[in-house]
């Protein structure tokens, strides 16, 4: 991959050829295939699917199914097993209403852990309250990760759903995920995976994974905002039942009964979000052009770059230099990450700060939070420098009071 190339595929680069974006696990920057192709919807078409009997609203209809096709190709699945949602909170509580209050009771058990992200652990302790069912978590190792050893000690006859985060995004550790759905389904367990974080980066095949649930965002793998992905198997999804309705996803609707259409659309209530589901299907191309196994491994040359450039810093605490993924989760001394980060705008690089709407696992690494890095495929050298100037002009400044 030439990474010139790649970065004048990208407006915000062409605009600012020197800023050192470091923020994509909380969003990444979108390449012009995939702002055109919405674009090209909104002046081409414009106009509804599903219901127009004209020409133009045929056009829609079909670009927005085949989105769905570019998808199911992605993840390896069947076309009815891609529902579209608003993104990767709207998936996981999709899983964890319908799935979830529907079907847990009284002494069932659900497995989670303290890696997760709000998004993937908070809809099933709401599921758990108000069903009697229990929450329980997988207890992290030495180094914050979950094991398939700790998962083990956890798992019992009564677990009905496993909810874990396939690459945490804080730690940017990878879950050794495949095992933990066997064993989960080995005890009649689903697994409901969070994949905001894996998706973008990494070649992540359902089938070969034998996930049950995996929820993912468009805008985290160079897609519009707007739009994400619930990917369940088609006997769960079939027999959950809707949790909104209304438009489009109606079949038969009389006074004192009703029917829905076939998933997925019994899970798409309202006009759909069609330009967001044709702009992510082409992001999946683009990234597919790119190679989700080069992408994986550049980031890791870069993340390892920066670990070993940050290791000779003094005062500064990598949480997770072992990570596999290109995240790095930092603090600089005793400097507040809030502060800390307030410094690396001036030397235009994009980092985050914070929880990272992750409270479990920074109380767990007993602090508020941390500074975090987040690198891409559009990512350079250069940019690990200025990330490493940022660090050391933090520490010198606020060393300084
Ligand atoms: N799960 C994980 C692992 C995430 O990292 C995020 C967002 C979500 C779920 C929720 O995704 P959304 O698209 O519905 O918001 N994570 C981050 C982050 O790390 N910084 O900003 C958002």
């Amino acid at each position: 991959m030439d990474i010139n190339e790649i970065r004048n595929n990208f407006p915000v680069f062409r605009e600012n050829p020197n800023l050192a974006y470091l923020d994509s696990a909380a969003m990444a920057l979108k390449p012009d295939a995939v702002i055109e192709a919405v674009d090209d919807y909104y002046n081409k078409l414009g106009v509804n699917v599903h219901r127009g009997v004209y020409r133009l609203s045929y056009e829609a209809t079909d670009k927005y199914e085949e989105a769905r096709n570019v998808i199911a190709k992605f993840l390896n699945c069947a076309f009815e097993e891609v529902v579209f949602t608003r993104g990767s909170s709207a998936s996981l509580n999709l899983v964890a209403s319908s799935y979830g209050l529907n079907f847990l009771k009284p002494g069932d058990e659900v497995i989670t852990s303290e890696l997760e992200h709000h998004s993937s652990h908070m809809p099933w302790f709401n599921v758990c309250e108000r069903t009697g069912a229990k929450l329980k978590y997988v207890e992290l190792d030495k180094d914050n990760r979950i094991t398939v050893e700790n998962f083990k000690k956890v798992l019992t006859k009564n677990t009905k759903v496993v909810a874990l985060t396939y690459v945490s995004n804080v730690m940017g550790y990878i879950t050794p995920i495949k095992e933990i759905i066997k064993l989960a389904h080995e005890v009649g367990a689903i697994v409901t995976v969070d994949g905001a974080q894996a998706v973008p980066h990494m070649k992540v095949d359902v089938k070969n994974l034998d996930c049950d649930f995996l929820s993912f965002s468009g805008h985290k793998l160079c897609g519009p905002t707007g739009i994400g992905v619930l990917y369940g198997k088609k006997d769960l999804l079939d027999k959950m039942p809707p949790i909104e309705f209304g438009g489009d996803m109606a079949d038969d609707v009389n006074k004192f009964d009703m029917t829905f259409k076939a998933v997925p659309y019994k899970f798409e209530t309202g006009t759909p979000i069609i330009a967001g589901a044709i702009g992510l299907a082409e992001a999946c191309k683009y990234l597919d052009s790119i190679g989700l196994d080069n992408i994986a491994k550049y980031e890791y040359e870069l993340k390892t770059l920066a670990v070993t450039e940050l290791q000779k810093i003094d005062g500064v605490k990598i949480y997770n230099p072992t990570a596999e993924t290109g995240i790095i989760s930092l603090n600089i001394g005793e400097v507040h990450p809030h502060d800390a980060a307030s410094v690396f705008d001036d030397l235009g690089v994009c980092i985050r700060a914070g929880h990272h709407c992750a409270q479990l696992i920074t109380k767990w690494l007993g602090t508020i939070g941390t500074v975090r890095a987040s690198f891409y495929f559009y990512n350079t050298k250069e940019d690990v420098y200025k990330l490493v100037e940022g660090v050391k002009r933090a520490k010198e400044f606020f060393e300084s009071f």
